[in-house]
């Protein structure tokens, strides 16, 4: 099964080896040295993490699209994952500078564009662009603190792994389901932001840093004190050794997006509210849509809608989605 959303798993490997099979990577993370005294911050701790071991620059400001893609290499990310990544960061830079931090236009939406590929982190913070509802770390927008990370928040999804030395796809969905219901409870604006989108990236990043911090890429296990380090301090592991070039793909991610799906208790509720219905499945609808359309949320509705219209014919694939709603908490 391959999911093309995020990317389809075109380049071929520059190496004949397996990533899996070549050595790893020991002295390309820099150690961590902390922000700059004047310092942005964005809502992703990877990317401050970039900052804080002088991957980017220490103060957050002007990141090139090339800085941000060489940092996002040193821990094993292929180019094509690493373009699709900065390009939607260069393109909340260019919604934030133009549109003053108002409402989002988009049905305008620009396409990728060659100037202005560069971002400060705090452009990140552009909400319902990049920066989402539901949070594994951060307040809802509609709530408080958007940017920073919240203990009140992330002790919601240390809860889950209470006791556990490592994390499992199993663990990481529950507390995706956890931070998706006190949203839900709590938030009034969440049933009109939470959408597809929100949920892509959500599940995108899980897998993203799963697979950054994880011995074996796609496995899902991750040291819980590497997880909190990460969340809590913005910072890699002490002799972080990073996976060698081209482990973390489209393909990768692709993978782990469903699998965490599946895995999440909450499902059949969270497909109601991302508006994709029952039978459809987002496994068939995560294989429908591709990159372009996603960072063109007006596309991205037309396809799901003309998905939608095309399967009302009584040819509805049902996926893997169970029947019947498991819609516990
Ligand atoms: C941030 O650092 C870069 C590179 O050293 C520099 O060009 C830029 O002026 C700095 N920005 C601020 C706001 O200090
Ligand atoms: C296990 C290991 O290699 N530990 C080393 C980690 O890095 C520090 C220096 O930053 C060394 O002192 C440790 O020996």
């Amino acid at each position: 099964m391959r999911f093309s959303l995020l990317i389809s798993p075109a380049l071929p490997l520059l190496s004949l080896a397996h990533p899996s099979q070549m050595p790893r990577d020991t002295s390309s993370i820099p150690p961590y040295r902390g922000p700059a005294h004047n310092a942005v911050d964005s809502p992703c701790p990877i990317v401050n993490a970039f900052r804080n071991h002088g991957m980017i620059h220490s103060n957050g400001s002007f990141i090139t699209k090339q800085a941000v893609m060489d940092a996002m290499g040193k821990l094993g990310i292929d180019s094509q994952l690493q373009n699709l990544l900065a390009s939607g960061a260069v393109m909340a830079g260019q919604y934030a500078r133009e549109n003053d931090k108002a409402t989002i236009p988009w049905d305008n939406t620009p396409g990728f564009t060659k100037e202005g590929e560069w971002f400060n982190l705090n452009d990140l913070d552009f909400h319902d662009f990049v920066e989402h509802d539901a949070s594994m770390s951060r307040e809802d927008a509609a709530l408080g603190n958007h940017v920073e990370f919240s203990p009140k928040v992330w002790s919601q999804v240390l809860d889950v792994f209470e006791g556990k030395e490592k994390t499992s796809i199993d663990l990481i969905a529950k507390a995706m389901n956890v931070r998706y219901q006190d949203s839900k409870a709590r938030n009034k604006d969440f049933k009109d932001e939470y959408r597809l989108k929100t949920a892509i990236l959500r599940y995108g990043e899980q897998a993203m840093w799963t697979q950054v911090l994880a011995k074996d890429v796609e496995s899902g296990e991750v040291s819980v004190a590497d997880m909190k380090l990460l969340f809590e301090k913005e910072r890699f592991p002490d002799n972080f050794t990073a996976h060698p070039p081209n482990s973390i793909t489209g393909t990768t991610v692709n993978t782990m997006v469903p699998e965490l799906f599946w895995a999440n208790p909450g499902k059949g509720d969270e497909i109601r509210q991302i508006g994709i219905g029952n039978a459809m499945g987002f496994k068939d609808l995560l294989h429908n849509v591709n990159l372009k359309d996603f960072w063109h949320p007006h596309q991205l509705k037309e396809k799901v809608l003309g998905l939608y219209d095309e399967k009302k014919d009584g040819n509805v694939p049902i996926g893997d989605i169970p029947a019947t709603d498991n819609d516990t908490r």
